[in-house]
């Protein structure tokens, strides 16, 4: 079906009246007097905006013949080649959906124009597409310093922050970086987007640290079209929001006008390059052809509103604007207008005969590679053995600190942030220390926003850091998992690996703190994390295997990019005996020979013929005392598995450990559904296991406070009396 757009331009430019017969403009002239664009520029700028609106159409084309799979096009943004065109194509770039122009303008400035074939590749998910290898419609390439984002609306803003923040703390560290010292970050989104709590978020975030002193080169791109999906935006809003808005330096242009929208670029990217704070473009656009092409725009906007887009069409105006200053004649538009078409429907009709993904296996190659590598490395490095090993038995948080003291040593991208972490030295003092032996450009406090934390860790990754953020606890992390998830999780998914996304995340966690807390202090909901394909859970319980999986998780996820989350037991930080006042058998020293864990590698306690106990966490501190009840009380003998690493499940070590008694009682301090113990079971009923499987666990409950708290938390005697009925059924 013929799109309005497309028979209102030839329509429109058709009517123009030919002044370019009379005055030819040189190449090299500016575009107007006083412009920043040359007009050789302005009609790169043309082209690139000719392209994005014709792979709009093509995307519709290629849809209607079923070969396509992506709609959601750029028409009414193309003004974003300008902004392109004001940055370096080196400067990393997080970009909103309708960025095809800008997508088109940095490729040319790189290699001149392969970004079409590109963009066509995405739409129609051919395994040859360069950043998602078809997993995705994204704008993203790796030598065009483009990072790819996922559909959520807003949810790459926080990382845009961390990239503009590691960008001068890597040349502050004298730590080499992807990009150059001077780069700024630019990102983009819509105004609807705008209001979104991760959006503000990211931007409060930047505009503080900026206030205190720390640099912070981003430019905020938003691109007001006035609406989202079929919900306006107030006429003014974004104006209102952020005109004023201290520290945010705003500029403005209205989008269909190509010189206004690359003079203001240029000022807010030389600002920001300059100044290295934050600042905010505002560029008011229209959209064409509806939210996608299975949005019927009739149903909500009037044909007057459709209309008066369609007259503010930016590449009407740029039509315009290149006949009137005599670039152009009206049939040289055309003619380009035409032969871009050509030119992409040829390419779109070769794509749409490409391979796409063919099995699970290749669709989930970037995971099961990288979690592959993962599982054969242990760390490594001079530094590490004499920094954790004080000679002496630690505790558990002893032993965190110690080895995260290993980590600053060994790498020098290593940086430990979160809430508290740095002059506190963090609510249970496991950081403690850390800031006076890396200083505070290593070690540092943020704002109270977990969203912030984690987007400055996942833009510290990309940028080649190994960062450390804290989730202050476990309750906390769930309002900000998304970061965890849609971004960290998805990075080399969607880019096939070309980006990583080191970090490891340390959240305390889990119950029985005694008389203290209540539900935001004793979480044990880890359902949310465990379902994030590809990251890796390390859950310690003893203090050398918490010094040996915290090093581990350092080496893997510089190594491989895959993001690790590291839950701390609080209520065993501080735990000296296991079973008798005094015997500090919790207590344990941290030296070289253990510190070896690779991850998915279980750890068994005894040799016990009876019955298997699988555990993990608090819940093998318990173990260990109820195995030594029943050996005592009821002559069952029992060997106790540590699962160590939650996911991946140590899956060999349980089944081997299963298979040594027949019989497997789980003990799960987590809830009943969606904790840990639904993957042992599922593990060992997958396998064909045709022993004895009993599980005990927590409630199906929030933890109250006081002394209610333990009953709904697993505890002994339940074990206990579970174990017991299982061996003599
Ligand atoms: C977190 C989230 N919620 C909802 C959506 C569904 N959604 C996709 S685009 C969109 C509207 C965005 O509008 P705006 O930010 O103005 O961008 P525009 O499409 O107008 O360019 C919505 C609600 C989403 N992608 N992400
Ligand atoms: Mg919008």
């Amino acid at each position: 079906m013929a799109e309005q757009v497309d028979e209102y331009f030839t329509a429109a430019v058709s009517a123009l009246p030919d002044s370019a017969q009379t005055r030819r403009a040189r190449l090299d002239d500016p575009v107007e007097p006083d412009s920043t664009l040359s007009v050789r520029q302005a009609l790169d700028l043309f082209d690139a905006q000719l392209g994005s609106r014709h792979l709009d159409l093509a995307a519709r084309w290629l849809r209607s013949r079923g070969k396509g799979y992506y709609t959601i096009g750029s028409s009414g943004h193309e003004g974003n080649v300008a902004v392109a065109a004001a940055l370096r194509p080196t400067d990393p770039a997080l970009l909103h959906y309708r960025s095809g122009g800008f997508f088109l303008a940095r490729a040319q400035q790189v290699d001149n124009g392969d970004g079409l074939r590109d963009v066509l590749l995405g739409i129609v998910a051919a395994t040859e597409e360069p950043i998602s290898g078809g997993r995705h419609k994204v704008f993203g390439r790796h030598d065009l310093h483009i990072i790819p984002q996922t559909s959520t609306i807003a949810s790459h803003l926080p990382r845009a922050v961390g990239v503009a923040f590691s960008i001068d703390r890597a040349a502050e560290l004298g730590l080499a970086l992807s990009w150059p010292h001077d780069s700024i970050v630019v990102c983009s989104f819509g105004d609807a987007s705008a209001n979104h709590s991760t959006a503000l978020g990211a931007i409060n975030t930047a505009v503080n640290a900026a206030y205190q002193g720390v640099r912070m080169p981003i430019l905020f791109v938003c691109e007001d079209n006035g609406i989202g999906i079929s919900t306006r935006t107030a006429p003014g809003w974004i104006a209102s929001a952020f005109e004023a808005r201290a520290g945010l330096e705003y500029f403005a242009a209205d989008g269909s006008d190509l010189p206004a929208v690359h003079a203001s670029a240029a000022a807010a990217a030389q600002w920001v390059r300059e100044r290295r704070r934050p600042a905010f473009l505002h560029m008011t656009t229209v959209r064409l052809m509806g939210h996608a092409g299975s949005d019927l725009e009739a149903a909500y906007r009037t044909p007057g509103e459709i209309l008066a887009d369609l007259e503010r069409d930016p590449l009407l105006h740029t039509a315009k604007f290149l006949v009137r200053a005599g670039c152009l004649t009206p049939a040289e538009v055309l003619a380009m207008y035409e032969d871009k078409r050509a030119e992409i429907l040829e390419l779109a009709e070769e794509v749409g005969e490409l391979p796409q993904l063919a099995g699970a296996a290749a669709v989930v190659k970037p995971i099961t590679d990288a979690l592959a590598e993962a599982a054969t490395i242990t760390p490594v490095g001079p530094a590490r053995t004499s920094a954790v090993d004080a000679g002496e038995p630690l505790t558990v948080a002893r032993a965190i600190n110690g080895a995260l003291v290993a980590v600053l040593t060994d790498y020098p991208g290593a940086m430990v942030f979160g809430q508290d972490v740095a002059r506190k030295g963090g609510v249970y003092c496991v950081t403690r220390g850390l800031l006076k032996k890396a200083g505070p450009l290593r070690v540092f406090d943020t704002v109270l926003d977990e969203q912030a934390i984690l987007g400055l860790a996942l833009g510290a990754g990309v940028a080649g850091m190994l960062p450390i953020p804290e989730i202050q606890y476990l309750a906390y992390l769930h309002n900000a998992a998304d970061q965890i998830r849609g971004e960290g999780a998805t990075l080399q998914f969607f880019s096939n690996r070309q980006y990583r996304n080191p970090m490891v995340v340390r959240i305390a966690g889990y119950g029985y703190q005694k008389g203290f807390g209540g539900h935001f202090h004793n979480d044990n909901a880890i359902a949310a994390l465990r379902d994030i394909p590809g990251i890796i859970i390390a859950s310690p319980a003893r203090p050398d295997d918490a010094a040996a999986m915290m090093l581990t998780c350092a080496a893997v996820t510089h190594a491989t990019g895959t993001p690790c989350v590291y839950l701390e037991p609080i209520a065993l930080y501080n735990t000296r005996d296991l079973h008798d006042d005094g015997d500090d058998q919790w207590l344990a020293p941290c030296q070289d020979a253990a510190l070896r864990v690779p991850v998915g590698s279980a750890r068994t306690y005894g040799d016990g013929t009876d019955l298997t106990i699988v555990t993990y966490a608090n819940g093998l501190r318990m173990g260990l005392r109820v195995a030594r009840r029943l050996e005592q009380r009821h002559g069952i003998s029992v060997r106790v598995v540590d699962l160590r690493w939650l996911a991946p499940l140590p899956v060999e070590d349980i089944l081997r450990e299963a298979h040594a008694t027949g019989r497997v009682l789980v003990v799960d301090e987590t809830r009943r559904s969606g904790g840990v113990s639904e993957g042992v079971v599922t593990a060992l009923v997958d396998d064909g296991f045709t022993g004895a499987i009993r599980r005990v666990t927590s409630e199906d409950s929030f933890i109250p406070l006081g002394d209610a708290a333990l009953t709904v938390l697993l505890d002994e005697d339940t074990i206990e009396a579970a174990a017991v009925k299982l061996v003599h059924q």
